[in-house]
């Protein structure tokens, strides 16, 4: 899968890309990140990228020929979609993310400033995304929780397929707590249950310790798994 990152900062992005399952990942050309600094399609002398607002107030605004010039000079794939990081954007999940994993490529533009000239968005952009309810000071880091999500959803990239048939099969839910050696620490001991062997008795129990933090902490996702369960009502 080919990722093109649109970003003034191309550096902020090196070392995550180099370590890790990421790095890994495009070692083994399973995927390949390109970064484009949209500065270098400026179209003035001094490379400018931002302007202020028309109408006036505070900031100032991305304009849209670099922009616009670097998604034309980017080669495009078949599957492809253009995706601005903004926080006015759809609020990113991981069903989103299994969506994009099937494309051949995925173009993030990382927005700065109070924000990008609308016509991008009309001229370019498929989907504008969001990574939460907080203010971020540009796409940067949104772009990169949305590639390192997707990327290991690819086959090959996560290096353990279980992992991920393990995650979708507790989809919807909190992780139970997991404990490794040794068994008692500072007076505090493993749940006898994982010690014991019984294979049957620790998935139950693993079960029940992911409602109960699920039920405690995100309430909202058991209701959501509650109500896709319901068969749908019939038509009156
Ligand atoms: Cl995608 N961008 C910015 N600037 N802030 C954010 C965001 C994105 N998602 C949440 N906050």
């Amino acid at each position: 899968m080919q990722f093109d990152i649109l970003t003034i900062f191309p550096q902020f992005f090196e070392s995550s890309l180099q370590v890790s399952l990421l790095g890994k990942a495009i070692t083994q050309k399973k995927l390949n990140v390109a970064l484009h600094n949209f500065r270098d399609f400026a179209t003035d002398k001094h490379k400018t990228v931002d302007d202020v607002p028309y109408g006036g107030g505070p900031g100032m605004v991305l304009k849209p020929e670099p922009l616009v010039n670097t998604i034309e000079s980017i080669s495009g794939k078949k599957k492809s979609k253009c995706i601005l990081l903004t926080p006015r954007g759809t609020l990113f999940n991981q069903k989103m993310a299994r969506q994009m994993a099937k494309l051949d490529q995925l173009i993030l533009i990382c927005g700065r400033y109070e924000g990008v000239d609308e016509r991008v968005c009309e001229l370019v952009v498929d989907e504008e995304i969001s990574i939460g309810d907080y203010v971020l000071n540009g796409g940067e880091v949104a772009a990169l929780v949305l590639l390192e999500t997707v990327a290991r959803l690819i086959p090959g990239v996560l290096g353990n397929e279980a992992s991920l048939s393990h995650e979708s099969f507790n989809e919807g839910l909190l992780e139970y707590p997991q404990y490794t050696r040794p068994p008692e620490l500072r007076g505090l001991k493993v749940p006898k249950v994982l010690l014991s062997g019984n294979h049957k008795e620790i998935e139950a129990w693993r079960g029940s310790q992911a409602i109960k933090m699920t039920k405690k902490r995100r309430p909202d996702l058991l209701k959501k798994l509650q109500n896709e369960k319901k068969p749908a009502k019939e038509p009156t």
